[in-house]
């Protein structure tokens, strides 16, 4: 087993459904992550911990999802110098922009760089984390060329398709 470069840390194993898409998507990259289920007011002693030490453990960048009052990001942001992504989660009565807010508008001095609601945020998660640890990493840049690539290919396959849809 490869160094955990990624820690992915939730507030509840409720978010885990969602964020097992950060999960795959570092997978798909050959990025070694591990996973974490930490509460930053549950178990804050532990959320602490988690932060203060992660450097010193070979992560290089965090991904902290949480729903509601979405307050991991920000508290892990707090004591570490690793940079900090945060996946808002949706659910409960204002059905996740309370954690939309409470992930994105944190003070200047620590940032949380902040995804979106829905599917796409843990995805974008990770693919922010592969192209931050890119930036040291040719071959890991290599990769994410090629699923810029990849990503060209299914607009032309699609645009094809919906052209040829219509000449019938
Ligand atoms: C947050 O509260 C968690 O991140 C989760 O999104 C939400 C609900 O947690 P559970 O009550 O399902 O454990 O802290």
């Amino acid at each position: 087993m490869s160094t955990p470069l990624v820690g992915i840390v939730m507030g509840s194993d409720s978010d885990w459904p969602l964020v097992q898409k950060a999960a795959d998507t570092l997978t798909a990259f050959g990025v070694a992550f591990d996973v974490r289920v930490i509460s930053a007011h549950r178990t804050p002693d532990l959320a602490f911990d988690y932060a203060a030490n992660a450097e010193a453990r070979g992560l290089k960048v965090i991904i902290a999802a949480a729903g509601g009052a979405a307050h991991l990001g920000g508290v892990l942001a707090a004591h570490t110098v690793l940079p900090v992504i945060g996946i808002p989660v949706a659910g409960g009565a204002l059905n996740g922009l309370d954690a939309l807010y409470a992930t994105l508008q944190m003070p200047a001095g620590i940032p949380v760089a902040t995804v979106t609601l829905g599917s796409a945020g843990p995805v974008n998660a990770a693919l922010l984390a592969v192209q931050i640890l890119g930036t040291a990493d040719p071959d890991l840049r290599a990769k994410f060329h090629a699923y810029k690539d990849e990503l060209k290919s299914k607009v032309a396959e699609g645009n094809a398709k919906v052209r040829a849809q219509r000449a019938q």
